[in-house]
Parts: structure tokens; C-alpha cells; sequence
């Protein structure tokens, strides 16, 4: 899987856009970003993101996807976790994934919150699965582009949001304990924003 400073390397990032940097170039940071387009399911990395809902117990898009590949274990402890709020998140075991952990996070419902209040919750689920990884000695994570589907969050602020609040993280303290953060789109559309966004967040050095 390809990182920022490759990509930047083969100019496959395009940097005559008018995104200006937010944020001072790190190259460190940029060894550790990665933009995939595809199925999260399939990347055998150490934890995966889930955008899931309150109940915890499955659904459609990725969280239907995760479940069934992962298989009625995955169900049966989920039925344990006790649900989950907006904003926050739960770990459980990879069970048939190829990644070992699963961390379920779940998104605000864009169309019912204020957008200050949804930002707040979407960034916040960002912070929380960093912050579970961490807690749990995982390095790697990828997360899917959380609550741009059903909770129909704008992808563009979404891309923002999620950059940003990575951002902050890999500069905190906990942030050298994490050694790749994988943004996986499964839509073009999504793929395309982050490829013009990510310079404002991990600008090239
Ligand atoms: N890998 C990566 N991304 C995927 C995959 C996949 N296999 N499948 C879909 N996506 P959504 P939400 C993308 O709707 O908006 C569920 O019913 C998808 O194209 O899955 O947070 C839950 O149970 C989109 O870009 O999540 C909740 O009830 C992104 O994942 C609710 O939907 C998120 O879309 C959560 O809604």
C-alpha cells in the first residue's frame, strides 16, 4: 500500500491545486498515510474501521460488509459490547478478517444534528479509533470514509474533517505509536477529494 510520500514522489498527488497548507510539512507523518481506493475488508493490516450505528449489531454498506466477512462471531460479540454512541467507539477481535481487530465507530446522522454537533461527533469518532488502536498496541488502521453513506455526511467537509483530526493526532503525544493510518474509499468521488485535499492536512516536505 502506497504512502503520501510515494505518492507525492510519482506526482500522483496533485499539487498545483489551491489547497494551502494548514499545517507545517512532516515527512514522518507523510511515511504514514496512505489513500487507497476499495474493499477495507480485505487489507490484512493489524485493525479496521467500522462505520456502524448505535445498536452495534450490523447493517448495510461497509457495516454489512464487515460482518459478513467476518462471520456470526463477530455478531456474538458484538451482542457484549453493549451498543455504542455517537461520536464514540468499540473494539472487537477481526474474528474471519484478515485484520486482527475491528474497531466500530459510530457516525453522526448528519441530517438530524446541527452541523457543528455532527462535526464535533464525526471528528470525535476519528479521535476515539486512533485512540482505541493505541490503547490496544495496534499500528496499523484504516478507516472508511464514516457516515458519508446512510448518514449522508458531505464527503468534501467529511475528507476535512478526517484529515484534520489525523493530523492532530500523529502531532499529540500518542502519535509515534502508530505506524500507518489508511484512508479507504470505496467510491471514486471520495478518492478523488481526498487526492485534492490531503496537501492542506500532510503537506510534502
Ligand atoms: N469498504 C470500504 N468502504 C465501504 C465498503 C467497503 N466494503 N462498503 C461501503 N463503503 P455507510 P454511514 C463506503 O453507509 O454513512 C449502515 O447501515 C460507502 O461507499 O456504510 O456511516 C450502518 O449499520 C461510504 O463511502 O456508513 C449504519 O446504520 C462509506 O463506506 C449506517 O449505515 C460509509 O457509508 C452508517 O452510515
Amino acid at each position: 500500500i502506497p504512502t503520501l510520500s510515494l505518492l507525492y514522489k510519482l506526482n500522483r498527488i496533485p499539487l498545483d491545486s489551491d489547497q494551502t497548507p494548514l499545517y507545517p510539512p512532516n515527512a514522518a507523518h507523510n511515511d504514514k498515510i496512505s489513500i487507497i481506493k476499495g474493499d477495507i475488508t480485505v487489507l490484512a493490516i493489524d485493525a479496521i474501521v467500522n462505520a456502524a450505528n448505535e445498536a452495534l449489531l450490523g447493517g448495510g454498506g461497509v457495516d454489512g460488509a464487515i460482518h459478513r466477512a467476518a462471520g456470526p462471531d463477530l455478531y456474538d460479540e458484538c451482542l457484549t459490547l453493549g451498543g455504542c454512541e455517537a461520536g464514540d467507539a468499540k473494539i472487537s477481535n477481526g474474528y474471519e478478517l484478515p485484520s486482527k481487530k475491528i474497531i466500530h465507530a459510530v457516525g453522526p446522522r448528519y441530517y438530524a444534528l446541527p452541523a457543528s454537533e455532527a462535526e464535533a461527533k464525526l471528528k470525535s469518532c476519528y479521535r476515539k479509533g486512533l485512540e482505541l488502536a493505541v490503547e490496544h498496541g495496534q499500528k496499523s488502521i484504516a478507516f472508511p470514509a464514516i457516515s458519508t453513506g446512510v448518514f449522508s455526511y458531505p464527503n468534501a467537509k467529511a475528507c476535512n474533517d478526517a484529515l484534520g483530526e489525523v493530523r492532530k493526532f500523529l502531532d499529540g503525544a500518542d502519535g509515534d505509536k502508530l505506524e500507518r493510518v489508511i484512508f479507504c474509499n470505496f467510491l471514486q468521488k471520495d478518492q478523488d477529494i481526498y487526492y485534492q485535499t490531503v496537501s492542506k492536512y500532510f503537506p510534502p516536505p
